[in-house]
């Protein structure tokens, strides 16, 4: 048989069956998966790790960023995460409850006041006690998180301005039984949609609402599908930088140490950066058409109190987890 026939016959023909190697490639390449539009400050940051991990490793590990959920919803990319297929992933400890339940501790209903409670809880011993945990199955999370944000309410239909509004709405919550809970207890309806989803949800009105920190709102422009935004701040919500465990190990120590201090010293960089557009953000959701709403937290955490949702949850948790939170911001119960 000549080739010409083998091809004409549809037969493969292995004509390169060793693949080299291009000169410039690197030693490692993993991949970096995060849920977040590109402007978002997460991508500028890692983008800025991610060459700072090049060319600290002389090139050694190159680390490929896949942001807006290019890889699958945050549900498919953890399982990717677990199998491997991705080595690096950015999740909300509370969607991270899925697989390890103590991890949405930080979500609890109006617990921390302010960042000077957040951080040195999450960079402190509650963080500790939720990495260890992460520890057991199979990923590690890097000790620095990423600032997601207080979380506010949007509205397509009508304004949340007490507990009692949130009776029967339709709200989009992230995929995680902490959320779910959370809008039960005001006696709201809500429905677990991955990130990836939400904005078309919104769109075609499966759902009213949502809520999200505002640089969310603005950076995936829920602004065009929502009307009212209520700051409720009812939760403060973060991201794990989360590695799989086997790959992270298969680096070499100084590598290893290299991209996590890199990615720790941009999660820093980051927190400022979403501090700065909270402050900011507003005047321009504002110019935007959204209409601002204030709350009063008094009134939202009692309705959760009377609902029994913190007691629910100490029992949940447990005494350790519960009382590494209570350390840091106080009594809940
Ligand atoms: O899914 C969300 O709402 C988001 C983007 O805030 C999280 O990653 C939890």
């Amino acid at each position: 048989l000549t080739r010409r026939s083998m091809l004409a016959a549809g037969a493969a023909v292995p004509l390169f069956a060793i693949r080299t190697r291009p000169a410039h490639a690197a030693e490692f390449s993993y991949k970096y998966a995060n849920n977040l539009p590109l402007s978002h400050p997460m991508n500028a940051r890692a983008a800025e790790a991610a060459s700072r991990v090049k060319e600290k490793t002389g090139g050694r590990l190159e680390i490929q960023i896949f942001p807006n959920n290019q890889l699958g919803s945050d549900t498919d990319t953890l399982s990717q995460l677990r199998s491997g297929a991705v080595e690096f992933f950015t999740l909300s400890g509370l969607i991270l409850s899925t697989l390890v339940p103590t991890a949405s501790i930080n979500g609890v209903g109006f617990a921390f006041k302010d960042y000077g409670q957040v951080w040195p809880a999450m960079d402190g011993p509650l963080g500790a006690h939720v990495r260890g945990e992460v520890a057991k199955r199979g990923l590690y999370a890097f000790a620095r998180q990423w600032d997601n944000g207080y979380r506010q309410i949007t509205s397509s239909t009508r304004p949340i301005r007490t507990p009692e509004d949130l009776n029967g709405f339709k709200i989009r919550v992230p995929p995680s039984p902490l959320w779910t809970s959370l809008f039960k207890a005001f006696g709201a309806s809500p429905t677990s949609i991955n990130f990836s989803e939400t904005y078309s949800a919104l769109q075609t009105r499966i759902v009213d609402g949502q809520e999200n920190p505002l640089a969310i709102i603005d950076t995936a422009k829920l602004y065009e599908v929502q009307k009212y935004l209520s700051v409720t701040n009812h939760m403060w919500d973060g991201f794990w930088f989360l590695a799989n465990r086997r790959a992270f190990e298969a680096l070499p120590a100084d590598i290893r140490q290299t991209v996590e201090a890199e990615f720790n010293a941009s999660a820093l960089a980051e927190r400022e950066d979403v501090a700065k557009l909270n402050a900011t953000l507003q005047g321009s959701l504002k110019a935007r058409g959204m209409e601002f709403i204030d709350t009063d937290a008094t009134a939202f955490r009692a309705a959760l109190k009377k609902a029994g949702f913190y007691a629910e949850w100490r029992e949940k948790f447990g005494a350790e987890a519960w009382g590494a939170l209570e350390a840091a911001v106080g009594s809940l119960a």
